[in-house]
């Protein structure tokens, strides 16, 4: 891999799931150029979700957080390219939603900002997880899969996109 080829994790959250609109966000990696190198459906428990949240355990909006990752099960997969953090954090868009700009997943499919999510006692249903820096993608990659759930296969499209 060149330094610029890089994997990173990602999921697609209970709301995702179960509103039926997995195929329309993975179509938008797919058609970046990015590659689906691993992927399952994992029901997340206490102890995973502390692990992957570990930074986030602490705050007010955790106890919500976990309660909405626990609806049911998500999607994990890991997903290879070139500054695929940076290029996938860009089409997933602003965490709130009602922030995030029209044209990224979290814009085109969801509207729900921080205070109403608060006032209902909920995180933001925000629809995917991608992780936020390389360090963070290695950590996560390796929380999530072993080494031996990582596939590798060559997209026709490869002299183009990497
Ligand atoms: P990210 O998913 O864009 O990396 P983080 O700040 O890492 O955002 O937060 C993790 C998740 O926790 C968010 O995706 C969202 O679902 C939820 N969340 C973050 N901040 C808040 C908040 O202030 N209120 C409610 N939920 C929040
Ligand atoms: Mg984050």
């Amino acid at each position: 891999m060149t330094e610029y080829l890089e994997r990173t994790f990602v999921a697609l959250k209970p709301d995702a799931v179960q509103r039926g609109i997995t195929g329309q966000i993975l179509h938008r990696l797919e058609r970046a150029g990015m590659r689906l190198v691993a992927m399952k459906m994992v029901t997340a428990d206490d102890e995973l979700l502390m692990k992957h949240y570990s930074e986030h355990v602490d705050k007010d909006f955790y106890e919500g957080l976990k309660n909405f990752m626990q609806e049911g099960p998500v999607i994990a997969m890991v997903w290879e390219g070139v500054n695929a953090v940076e290029n996938i954090r860009k089409l997933v868009g602003s965490t709130s939603p009602k922030d995030a700009r029209p044209g990224t997943i979290r814009g085109d499919f969801a509207h729900m900002g921080y205070a109403h999510a608060d006032d209902k006692g909920t995180a933001v249903k925000n629809l995917i997880h991608a992780s936020g820096e390389k360090k963070e993608a290695l950590e996560e990659i390796s929380l999530w899969f072993t080494e031996s759930e990582i596939q590798d296969y060559t997209r026709s499209d490869t002299a183009h996109v990497r």
